[in-house]
């Protein structure tokens, strides 16, 4: 019996998008509801009392979180190709993963910083210096990155999702802070990942 399975959140979340990638690259099908967690809180809370998304159906059961998301994912597929089962590459895949998210949870931060205050209570310090850390992280994963063609080789492992779609993100919501420093491995990176169905199907469009 095939599981019915429903994405709850829309792509310009790097959460939701780093989960429906992951879907992707993993083969499994699902459905979408592309909501806004400012504009669908009551939606949302029927299944994260946080109202946050993402949230993934799956049967009967509703788990939420990215990380527990693509917990299960992993699982469901039994694929190893996106996460070695142990190791060092294993670890490896987890800390430039940890960086990333790291990068989107900061980059939202910064962004909240702007569409959730009015425009007085605005602590621009504040927000600069959360924009630093997204940089730190971002030149980290550049390095880490080097001249490979992905983190996972010669296709794309779950680091290369989380630090694509964190790239990415920071590109829609700091592009100027992209362009202050040199993260040209990473361009090359999102542009030869989102030349791929699995990304390019996320990609936000807004
Ligand atoms: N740790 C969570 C973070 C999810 C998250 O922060 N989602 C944001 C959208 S990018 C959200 O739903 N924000 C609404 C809110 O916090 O009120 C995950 O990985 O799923």
């Amino acid at each position: 019996m095939t599981l019915s399975i429903v994405l709850i959140g829309r792509d310009l979340s790097p959460f939701v998008r780093r989960t429906a990638t992951t879907l992707n690259l993993l083969g499994l099908s699902y459905t979408r509801e592309e909501v806004a967690a400012a504009e669908a809180v009551d939606f949302i809370r029927q299944y994260n009392p946080l109202g946050r998304v993402p949230a993934l159906i799956i049967g009967n059961d509703v788990v939420i979180d990215s990380a527990a998301i693509i917990d299960y994912a992993l699982e469901l597929a039994g694929k190893q190709s996106l996460l070695s089962p142990s190791g060092e590459a294993r670890r490896s895949t987890l800390k430039q993963s940890a960086i990333a998210t790291g990068v989107m949870e900061k980059g939202v931060v910064a962004a909240y910083e702007v569409t959730q205050r009015p425009q007085e209570y605005l602590y621009e310090p504040y927000r600069e210096r959360v924009l630093e850390q997204v940089l730190a992280g971002l030149q980290e994963l550049d390095e880490m990155l080097g001249e490979a063609a992905f983190f996972g080789g010669t296709t794309p492992d779950l680091a290369d999702v989380n630090t694509v779609v964190a790239y990415d993100f920071i590109c829609i919501v700091a592009k100027d802070k992209i362009d202050s420093v040199n993260l040209n491995r990473l361009a090359r990176l999102s542009a030869r990942a989102n030349s791929l169905n699995a990304f390019a199907l996320t990609r936000w469009q807004g």
